[in-house]
């Protein structure tokens, strides 16, 4: 008996070895002692134990973050969601934004919590106390827009309402709570989907927080009354009117702003209608004659400590360096000045952001998809940092790099 035994408890003790989260000993928590087990089944465990995934294998969560079904689990809780709307349907041009929160997914392969530390931001973000969850997406209908906008709305509401992971409070620059309630809510980063879903966002936000500001990078306006020639009351709800629609639901307050702005338009009353609906604008070739410095001043300053919601059309950046997106539009920023702007923004009121019209179909080697999930990493570091990186924040790297 003795015999029989001791081969199972040293197999046993093997493999509680690589249980790197149980804290009772073996002997105790071992379900193999006394019952027959088939040795070769374990025979991974005993040699390899339990190994994280590579970059390139696994299930597809963003950055391998654990991935639950937040929709229909009532008791999962997080700080962040990330939130995939593969809604598109409601596009001029190109479609195939469906498939963003797949390719942004796919693009985060090779980000990871433990590798989350960038020089640029001086942190990791998922090192802050803050649990940050892959919630899935909404099964929103491809056939009925009013349906899926409702879908997306009841999905982002519901998320919205669960109580937060963890009791660190999000920065804010504001003396009063953001949200009418009182309470800190979760965060949600949207993967889009066209741009769209932000009605339904917006409107699930409009109920928690009142109206709120929105800082828009975008190549358009998305301010259009109507797309030309729409006639009905639904075919007015598209990717390029939802910002008018918004404002006209009294879902926004007039101190929003556009950056990177550069779409040809029906003429100069198209700007006068824009400011209507609450925006002030920067141009794409603001970022050569203001400088990015400038830029961001003026975003922060049309801000203020107002709840503020980020949404980046992917089309902000120039086709060149993200083409798998609808209504591409040449002479836009590169990816890395866009970066430098989102850093000058932390600090600000954040109580949600979304990346939309990334559409794979038209990506080569993936460059939009990679782009688009490493923009997610930034939009993580910005909520969750009270103030821009400072340049001198690393000085041992800095003292390294000055050596050459
Ligand atoms: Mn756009």
């Amino acid at each position: 008996m003795l015999l029989k035994l001791f081969p199972l408890t040293l197999l046993s003790l093997l493999v509680a070895s690589h249980e790197h989260h149980h804290e009772q000993s073996p002997h105790e928590q071992s379900p193999l002692v006394g019952k027959e087990i088939n040795r070769d089944e374990y025979e991974w465990l005993t040699k390899y134990g339990k190994q994280v995934d590579q970059p390139f294998s696994g299930p597809l969560s963003f950055s391998h973050l654990p991935y639950a079904k937040c929709l229909e689990s009532v008791t999962t809780k997080y700080d962040i969601a990330i939130l995939g709307m593969p809604f598109d349907t409601g596009v001029t041009y190109r479609p195939g934004a469906r498939f963003g929160p797949y390719a942004i997914r796919s693009g985060s392969r090779r980000q990871r919590d433990i590798r989350g530390y960038s020089l640029s931001w001086g942190n990791n973000p998922y090192s802050n106390g803050f649990k940050v969850l892959d919630c899935g997406d909404v099964p929103v209908s491809p056939f009925d827009n009013a349906l899926a906008v409702d879908q997306m709305q009841v999905a982002y509401s519901t998320l919205l309402s669960r109580s937060r992971a963890s009791g660190v409070p999000f920065p804010t620059n504001s003396l009063e709570p953001l949200a009418l309630d009182g309470q800190e809510h979760p965060r949600i980063i949207t993967l889009g989907g066209d741009h769209t879903i932000v009605l339904p966002i917006l409107r699930s936000l409009h109920k928690v927080y009142g109206p709120i500001s929105v800082i828009h990078f975008d190549a358009h306006l998305d301010t259009w009354p109507a797309y030309p020639g729409t006639s009905t009351d639904q075919s007015r709800v598209t990717h390029g009117t939802f910002f008018y629609l918004a404002r006209e639901e009294g879902l926004m307050s007039n101190t929003s702003i556009h950056a990177g702005i550069r779409c040809k338009l029906g003429g100069i009353q198209d700007i006068e209608n824009d400011e209507n609906v609450g925006f002030q604008l920067v141009t794409a070739d603001d970022i050569d004659d203001l400088g990015i410095n400038e830029i961001i001043r003026r975003i922060r300053a049309r801000i203020g400590d107002s709840p503020v919601y980020l949404s980046l059309d992917i089309d902000v950046i120039d086709p060149g360096l993200a083409p798998a997106t609808g209504t591409p539009e040449a002479g836009g920023w590169t990816t890395r000045e866009l970066k430098r702007i989102l850093r000058g923004l932390a600090g600000l009121n954040f109580v949600g952001a979304d990346i939309v019209e990334v559409a794979p179909a038209y990506d080569n080697a993936e460059i939009t998809g990679i782009a688009a999930a490493d923009l997610v990493h930034d939009f993580l570091s910005m909520i969750l940092s009270d103030h821009p990186p400072k340049p001198f924040n690393t000085p041992l790297v800095h003292a390294k790099r000055d050596e050459l």
